[in-house]
């Protein structure tokens, strides 16, 4: 792969990877900090969320890198604690590259963290091309190409409003989809969303990541006029998501296979979910083993009518262990907490085996977005 000698500047490189939630964001963040590490480059991670204790955090640090975690709002609203972040990421020596996962429900990033970061830290930063990676399979159902589980029209807003504001709109997983699939989805993208940059790539396997590292470590994001967006529709569509974080501690009398407990939990809570209407955006799940470090299994399950994955397996059984649960899903945030009780009782309710402790939850629906700073131009 080409050296990126054009991204060592006196600036570092702010580089924010949007889309949906569960589109592969993590994942992708994850073969981009590798990437540039390998070349040298010292790249320092900011993850973001409406709570705390997350999923993205424990995977990417697990992987080696240094991260800094936004709790308790988006980036837009939680401005000065971005650059706070990219500060306290700094203290030895600053990253060459900074890359930012915003919250998969979050859209209007251009005008409320791009143009604002480039306005006021213009110095210190260099703003690539804003990235949507989109999951195709849902995507082919937002844009009602295919049937399948919905989200409402709500939050279908939010889904389309973030490709909109796409410098570079990503199909991700491209191996879920035939040749003519990505063909009529391309099509279909380009026909709602025209003139924007359409790549293709699966950052499982590294299919099209070259392309389209090479854009985003190289070009800068070109201003455009801010796009309209309608923040009582776009609040409305966040509070229909439920939010979901806890922790437990497991233990256990006898050593136990941690990723096949993992994959029981997390299709108990699937079917616990599904059973009470919730349309599941992202179920994601880490089991961290209390000895082993650096080990960490990693499940995700990004829609009803599929099955959680196994994204990092553990090689060893355990015996206690800090499971970490994020659930986002269209439904109650108090239905979150029942399917969560319910999935505890059954599968680590004592009688043997593993017993787990509710060591922290929390549980709500995002409030109304209020941007620290919104840049018009027109
Ligand atoms: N088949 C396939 N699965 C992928 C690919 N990229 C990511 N995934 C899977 O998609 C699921 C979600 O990935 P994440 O990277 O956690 O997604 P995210 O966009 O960061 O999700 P949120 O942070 O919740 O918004 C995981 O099971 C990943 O392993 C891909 O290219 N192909
Ligand atoms: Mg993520």
């Amino acid at each position: 792969m080409q050296t990126n000698q054009k991204i060592i500047t006196k600036q570092a490189r702010y580089i924010m990877v949007g889309g949906f939630l569960g589109a592969g964001k993590t994942t992708a963040i994850c073969k981009l900090a590798k990437h540039l590490s390998a070349q040298g480059l010292r790249v320092g991670l900011i993850t973001n969320d409406q709570g705390n204790q997350l999923v993205d955090t424990a995977m990417l640090a697990s992987n080696g890198f240094p991260v800094e975690e936004i709790s308790g709002g988006c980036f837009c609203c939680r401005f000065n604690s971005l650059v706070d972040a990219a500060k306290k990421l700094s203290v030895d020596s600053r990253p060459d590259v900074f890359i930012a996962e915003p919250v998969g429900s979050c859209t209007d990033l251009v005008a409320t963290v791009s143009y604002p970061l480039r306005r006021i830290y213009g110095d210190e930063f260099e703003i690539a091309p804003l990235s949507v990676l989109i999951d195709p399979v849902r995507a082919q159902r937002v844009l009602g190409l295919t049937e399948g589980g919905k989200f409402s029209d709500k939050v279908s807003y939010i889904y389309r409003k973030q490709l909109e504001e796409a410098d570079i709109i990503v199909i991700n997983k491209r191996e879920l989809l035939t040749g003519l699939e990505l063909e009529r989805l391309r099509a279909a993208l380009l026909e709602a969303f025209p003139g924007c940059e359409i790549l293709e790539t699966s950052a499982r396997t590294g299919a099209g990541l070259e392309d389209w590292f090479q854009r985003i470590t190289t070009q800068q994001q070109v201003m455009r006029a801010t796009m309209p967006v309608d923040y009582d529709l776009y609040a409305e569509g966040e509070a229909l998501l439920g939010w979901l974080n806890a922790t437990v501690e497991l233990r256990s009398e006898t050593p136990f296979d941690g990723n096949a407990t993992l994959q029981r939990f997390a299709e108990t809570m699937q079917s616990r979910l599904t059973g009470q209407g919730a349309q599941i955006a992202h179920l994601k799940m880490t089991l961290d083993p209390e000895a082993g470090i650096g080990d960490l299994a990693v499940i995700n399950l990004v829609r009803n009518d599929y099955v959680p994955e196994l994204s990092q397996e553990l090689q060893d059984p355990l015996q206690a262990g800090q499971l970490i649960v994020n659930v986002r899903a269209e439904v109650a945030p108090e239905i979150l907490k029942s399917a969560l009780d319910e999935a505890l009782a059954s599968c680590f309710g004592g009688g043997g085996g593993v017993h787990g402790t509710l060591e922290h939850i929390e549980f709500f629906q995002p409030g109304k977005p209020q941007p620290t700073h919104r840049e018009i131009v027109s």
